[in-house]
Order: structure tokens, then sequence, then C-alpha cells
């Protein structure tokens, strides 16, 4: 290394000690540029080890960020604390650049190390490469997020986290713009100044969801600079085939902005270019934080010096050509070239640190790898200790269970421990002993221990969880007033957004109309167009929009137009929402309500009730069916006050239906799986939700009227379902279920049978079969006729109820001479 003086890029001169990028005027300094080189050099030592690892069979598989370290070494000199990225595998080089990752961690996390403390990011519970930091504390309680770089959990469904990535930025300008929020922006934002910085490969930008985000951005100019990390190909899948013109940036061409108008600022700039990389950096970051306006890098001639991921080899699908442009475009390579050329730092010198850091690297990997396996060795061996003495115990052989233990291969996973644990105990079965009961307790504990290691934090178990706000009744005056349901929703949210400044209400219609149903009528005139805010038609990203925005500490009320649209916006709540906390093993937590309405009105996508799709994909949300809106806003008082997301599906048809109003209005909260009993009865009990509720109660009249007395409970929510287990009580009263859905038959209907006949165990209660009744299997015809023919109605109760009642007692219900068809 020669040390004297500055130099000019491109101008030789006799100084090297820094290095001026031409646009931006940064200067970088020998010792930094050297300090930069090194760590691609380790990043990518990281990656040929991680490679080595999963075909070794150590690590369960590895994707990995060889070919793009370059361009994240710029990135990371113009990310601040409070920044965030939200991206995807490729970043290694970044993350460590940043310090939110260590190599420790990064190996904890290929070998699948389930301890927090090794693997901050998921637990072991995500691949390698999936970054998150963990923006709660151990109580579930907001960190400062001020302090460091965040990052936004990565996830493997490609492209999935540009919606949410529009969020992460949004919150800025929210946090700048809106003056409620000066005083609760304390450990979330200064002044708005926070970039959210995304990356995304050149194929993955061929998802719907990524131009639907960049269109999103553009017209909310917001702070979102996204990288695009081009290395030609999406696994075996070529540019050509992937996007117009070959190229994500000369496809976007409309979109760049026109002198000082809204649009993007769009950068071309090539992977291994290190000094142009800085300088494109430099200037683009600094206005997109200054100005708040998005930009797009387009990174190009990118490498995959070994190929996608461990799952394949790139030799198969590369020409010849490319693979030789893959081996002299290596950024590392033309890096060190360029470092040689301009004497920043001789061969040997270069050499030198290389051998040391990769020794250095191989180091970190092996106690990586030490500190994974030893609890589990320790587990090993007591279970051998424990199985021997069992053994002896009762003279029963069980050599093969341990000589399989001992056995058990490298990696030792605990897998192995409790099978063997498992077996022995299996084969003990029927002796007894002290040391029988021992191993006994082992395989419990143990088998409890990893319960949590895995299936852990599901849902909040902090003490904001939804489960833990305590239930206040809503009051009623002596003389209540009677108005329509849409106005009881609207003094409920005006309430919330009075007394929470971080509540915003986010979707199509919702500002300037008040809501297709009126239900925010005036709440923007009232509250501000930067709270109740109306967006372009696109459910993913208004999703997406929230869930970043609740990322950054705001409680964003997501309004889909309907549940049938929910459909557009369904990968994400489900592969991101419902996952989040669960797959950051409870480091993060997006808050998110979606409102929205379903069931009945009209025609085939305006009567939706697909409460089965929804309970399949959205485990990790709250799904509340209130049955009318005083119901609904009890739901909204309560889950405005804590810390999961939640579904909230209101009644289509009840937005003009009378409801007396409570006084309380914003403060009653609801309790979350908690039936009601609608109406007792003794002969058969009906469950149900929703719409669905008032027909059943009109049913009961005419069941009444013929002898049969139903007994009706409102399940309220579905997800969690009755946690006290109290319809299982009112089986046993009345011997008999009938549940009835408006979802298509062996849907949302079979789950409740699931919870009611087999974990409530209403199954030993019941004196005649269980039933249900559903919407037909198609969907829904418009017009009065369809719905009446498709759905459940009235009648279709009394018959189900009837042929119930008809079973039990032939002689005193005579035949209707008609059977619901279905
Ligand atoms: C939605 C989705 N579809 C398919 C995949 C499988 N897959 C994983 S990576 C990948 C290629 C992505 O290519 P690109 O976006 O260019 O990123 P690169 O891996 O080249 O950096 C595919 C198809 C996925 N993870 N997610
Ligand atoms: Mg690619």
């Amino acid at each position: 290394m020669k040390e004297t003086g500055n130099i000019e890029l491109g101008v030789k001169t006799r100084s090297r000690q820094s290095i001026t990028t031409p646009r931006a005027k940064i200067s970088l300094s020998a010792e930094q540029i050297i300090s930069d080189y090194r760590l691609a050099v380790r990043s990518r030592a990281a990656s040929e080890l991680g490679r080595r690892e999963v075909l070794a069979g150590r690590a369960p598989f590895g994707i990995f960020g060889d070919g793009k370290e370059v361009a994240q070494l710029a990135m990371a000199h113009v990310m601040r604390p409070g920044d965030w990225r939200s991206g995807y595998y490729r970043d290694q080089t970044v993350m460590l650049a940043v310090g939110t990752t260590t190599l420790e961690q990064y190996f904890a996390q290929l070998y699948a190390d389930a301890d927090v403390a090794r693997d901050p990011f998921s637990g072991g519970r995500q691949m390698s490469n999936h970054y998150a930091t963990r923006i709660v504390d151990e109580q579930g309680h907001w960190r400062d997020l001020l302090s460091a770089v965040q990052v936004g959990s990565d996830f493997s469904p490609v492209a999935g986290h540009m919606p949410r990535s529009v969020g992460l930025a949004w919150a800025s300008k929210l946090y700048r713009e809106s003056a409620v929020l000066r005083d609760v922006a304390k450990g979330f934002s200064r002044n708005g100044n926070e970039v959210c910085f995304t990356t995304i490969g050149n194929a993955a930008a061929a998802e719907g969801l990524f131009w639907e985000s960049v269109n999103a951005v553009g017209v909310l100019q917001v702070p979102l600079l996204i990288s695009v990390w081009d290395d030609g190909y999406g696994i075996s899948v070529p540019n050509e085939l992937q996007m117009t013109k070959s190229s994500v940036s000369a496809a976007l061409a409309g979109m760049r902005r026109d002198g000082g108008g809204p649009g993007f600022e769009i950068e071309v700039v090539k992977g291994w270019d290190y000094v142009a990389l800085c300088d494109t950096y430099a200037i683009i970051a600094e206005r997109v934080r200054r100005e708040h306006v998005p930009a797009i890098v387009h990174v190009i001639e990118m490498t995959q010096p070994q190929g996608h991921s461990t799952s394949g080899s790139h030799e198969r699908y590369k020409t010849k050509e490319r693979l030789t442009f893959e081996v002299e475009a290596d950024p590392i390579r033309r890096m060190r070239e360029w470092m040689i050329r301009e004497d920043i730092a001789d061969a040997a010198t270069l050499d030198d640190f290389e051998k040391h850091d990769r020794s250095e690297v191989e180091q970190i990997r092996e106690k990586a790898y030490a500190t994974f396996q030893e609890p589990i060795f320790r587990r090993r061996d007591e279970a051998l200790t424990l199985i021997a003495a069992a053994a002896m115990e009762s003279g029963v052989a069980l050599d093969a269970q341990a000589n399989e233990l001992r056995d058990a291969g490298d990696p030792l996973n605990h897998r192995a421990v409790y099978v063997a644990a498992f077996r022995a105990l299996a084969a003990l079965r029927g002796r007894e002993g002290p040391a029988r009961a021992e191993l006994a307790g082992f395989v419990r504990t143990y088998r409890e221990e990893n319960e949590t290691r895995y299936n852990s934090h599901l849902l909040s178990e902090s003490d904001r969880s939804p489960l833990r706000v305590r239930p206040v009744a809503p009051e009623f005056p002596a003389k209540p007033e009677t108005i329509d349901g849409r106005l009881v929703l609207l003094r409920c949210f005006d309430a919330n957004l009075t007394r929470d400044p971080r509540i915003v209400i986010l979707g199509e219609d919702v500002g300037r109309l008040g809501d297709v149903n009126l239900v925010y009528e005036g709440l923007q005139e009232k509250h501000g167009a930067l709270r109740i805010t109306d967006t372009g038609i696109r459910e993913a990203t208004i999703l997406g929009q929230g869930i970043g925005a609740a990322l950054r500490g705001l409680r964003p009320i997501v309004d889909i137009q309907y549940v049938d649209y929910l459909l557009f916006a369904l990968q994400l709540a489900s592969d991101d929402l419902a996952t989040l906390r669960h797959r950051t093993a409870g480091g993060q937590m997006a808050p998110v309500v979606i409102r929205t309405k379903g069931h009945r009105l009209q025609g085939i996508w305006h009567t939706g009730s697909p409460m089965q799709m929804l309970l399949g994909t959205l485990r990790g949300i709250h799904v509340c069916v209130p049955r009318d809106m005083t119901q609904a806003a009890g739901f909204y008082n309560t889950l405005l006050r804590s810390d999961d997301p939640a579904l909230v599906i209101e009644v289509l048809s009840g937005y003009r239906l009378k409801e007396r109003v409570p006084s309380n209005i914003g403060d009653y909260t609801l309790p979350l799986g908690v039936p009601e009993l609608l109406r007792e009865g003794s002969d058969v009990t009906i469950v149900t939700y929703g719409a669905l509720c008032r027909i059943a109660l009109e049913a009961a009249q005419d069941l009444a009227a013929a002898d049969i007395d139903v007994e009706i409970v409102d399940v309220r929510t579905l997800l969690p379902f009755d946690v006290g287990h109290t319809i299982v009580g009112s089986v046993k009263k009345t011997g008999a279920l009938l549940v009835v859905d408006e979802d298509l038959p062996g849907g949302a209907s079979a789950y409740i049978l699931q919870q009611i006949i087999e974990l409530q165990g209403g199954i030993d209660h019941l004196d005649v079969g269980p039933r249900t009744l559903t919407a037909r299997a198609n969907r829904t015809p418009v017009g009065v006729d369809g719905d009446y023919f498709s759905k459940p109605s009235r009648e279709d109760i009394f018959v189900a109820a009837y042929a119930i009642q008809r079973e039990r007692r032939p002689d005193r219900f005579p035949s209707l001479d008609m059977e619901l068809d279905r």
C-alpha cells in the first residue's frame, strides 16, 4: 500500500491515499477501500464455505450472495441507523457491512441453529441468508429502531417483500408530514429521514408485485431506493424470457422523473465497478433521503460464481461464453485489479489479507458448527444414560435404540435424540420403575422443549396480546340512539383516530368519498388526508403499505373493499403478515388490522364468504366475523389496542340496518375467541356467524312454531375459536349440532366441526349425527333468487333442524316430503 495525497478518479497522480468519485465528490480513503475489499473477500469465503457445508450434508440448503458483493459495499456506505433494508437472499455482504449480521450468525442460520441468540433473524426457522432485525424485545415491546439499520424479515417468495417495502418507505412520509405523529416518533423516526433500501433480482422483477409496488411508490413519492441485482438469469431462465427489452430499467424508462416532476430516479451501473457504484449510491441515496423521491438502481453485469443455489449447477444451462464472462466480470476480481492498477494496494498485500481472512472465516464457521452441535450432544448423552438405566432396570434390551443414536450422523439433530428416547420408552410399555419414569419424563419435556423451539410465536405472547385486552362491555343509555350500522362504525373509527395518532386508514375510496358505504364519511376532512388516505386499486400493495407502516410503529387499518378482492392480497397476507412473528421467532410484529366486508349481497364477486380459504392461509392472524356493526366496532376497539394482526369481515348487507349505539363507542372491547349465545333452546344447537345469525334467529321462530326449540350460538371469531370450549356445553344440553355456514360444503363448517366434535369432545354428547348446512359449491348468482337458492336460507335452516328432530322422533315429526339437495 502506498500513501500520499489524493487522486481524482481516473487521473493518475502520485497520491494514493484516497479516491474521490467523479459526481458525488465523496472521498474514500485507501484504508476504507481495503477494508471494503476484505469484507467482500470474507463474504465470498462465507458463500463458498456455505456451499461446501451443504454439499457435505452438514447444512440443509444454501443460497448465497456471491457475485453481488461489491454493489452491496457501495449501498452500505449510504445506509444510516434507522434506515430499513427489505430485500432477498443475496444480501449477506450489505448485512455484514452495516453490522446487522455477523459471520457467526450467518453460519448459525445456515446450520438451522434454533437458538435465537445465535440466529437472531429466525431462530432456526428460515433458510440461509434470510435476515431480520429484532424490532421487539423478549417481552414483545418495541425496541429503539433508530439505533441501527433495521431489516424487514426476508422470505423466500420472490418479490413478495416489495409491497411491504412500499409501506416501510411510506412511513417516512407520514412521520415527516403528519403533525400528530411528532410526539410518538421517538425511537421510530427522525423527521422521516429514513430511507428504505429494497433489493430484488432481475427475474423477480417480472412478478406482478414488483410492478404494482413500483407504480404505488411512483404515485406516493416516498423514499424507497430499489436496487435490482441483475445477473442475467432467474435460475436457468435468461433476461430475454423475463423482461421486455431484456432490461428492467429500459422497461421502466417511462417512469423516469422529468426535471423536478414526479416519477423515479433511474440509474444503471455495473456490478463490478466499485467507484461507479459508490458514486451512484451516494448521489441517489442523498436525493431519496432529502427529497423523498423513489429511485431505482439497476445493477447490471452481476455474476453468480457458484450458480443459483445448492440445489443445482449452472453449468447445465449457461453457455460457455456466459460462464467465461462470469469469471472475468467477477466483481471481487475486478475490484482487486482496479486497486492494484490504482496503487491502492499491491498484489502481495492483498494475497496476504485474503489468506488471513479466509482462514478466519473458516474458524468462525467451525466454531458456529460446534456451538450448534454442543447442546444436542448434551441431550444425546442424557438420553443414552436414561436409556441404559431403563434397560438395566427392566431387563429389556434397548441396544438397538441406543446404538442408532450413537451412530446418528453429522450433524446430530434433536430428532435423532427424541426418536431414540421415544422408541426406548415405547419398548418399555407395561413396565414400571423409576428409571423408566425418568425416561418418560425426558421424552415429555424434550417434546415440549422442541414444541417451543419450533412452534412458538405464531401469535403474540406479550402482555399486549388481544387475548389479554380486558373486555369492556358496551354501555347503552336508558334510551339508546338507534342509527344506521355504518354510523356505529364511523363513530368508532372517529373515536380511535382521535385517541391514537398512530392510527391511519388506507384503501380504495376511503378518503374523499368516505368509503363506498360511507363508513368514513367526513373523517378525511376531520383527520386529514395523511390519516385517511385514498389509494389506487392495488390490494396487495395496500396491504403491503400497511405491513410496512406497522413494522415502523404505526397502526394501519387496511381497507379491502370486498372480501372477494382480498384474494389479490392473500399471498402477502399469508406469506408475509401471517408468518411474520413465527418466522422471526418473536422478533418482529406488524399489528395490521384488515377491514373488509363479505357474505351476502349481489352477484358472484360481492357475496363471498371464502372462510375455509382464509382459515387455511391465515394462521397467525385473528379472523373476526361479527354479525353486526356494534360487534365489529367492539373488535376494532380491542384490536387497535393490542399487538397482533387481524382480519375483520363485516356483514356487507348490514350498513343500513338500524343498531343501538353504545355510549362508550370507542372504548368497549370485545374479547376474541368468546362465542355469544343468541338464543337459548333445548333441542338443537345451531352454530353460526356473520350474516347468518339474523337468518338463524328468524328460522328459530318458525321452528318454535313447529315445536322445535333451537339454541343459537354466534362464534364471533373463527380464529381464535371458542377458547373457553363453551359450545360443547350447549351440545351437552341439546345432544344435536347443526353448523350453518355461508362457505362452501366442507369449508369453514368442517373446521367448526373439528373444533367442537373433536377438540371440545362434542362427539361424546351427540345422540344424533352432527350436520352442516352450507352454501352450494358454485359461486352465488346475482339477484334475490340467485342468492336465495345458493346460500343457506331461513327455510333451509328450518328443514335442516327439522330433519334432525325427525331422525330422533319420527313419530312426533312427520315427513316434510322434501329434503335439501346437498
Ligand atoms: C414467487 C416465487 N416463485 C418462484 C420461486 C423459486 N425461485 C427461487 S429464486 C428464483 C429465481 C430468482 O431469480 P432472480 O430474481 O433473478 O434472483 P437471483 O436468484 O438471480 O439473484 C426462483 C424462480 C420463488 N422463490 N418465489
Ligand atoms: Mg437473477
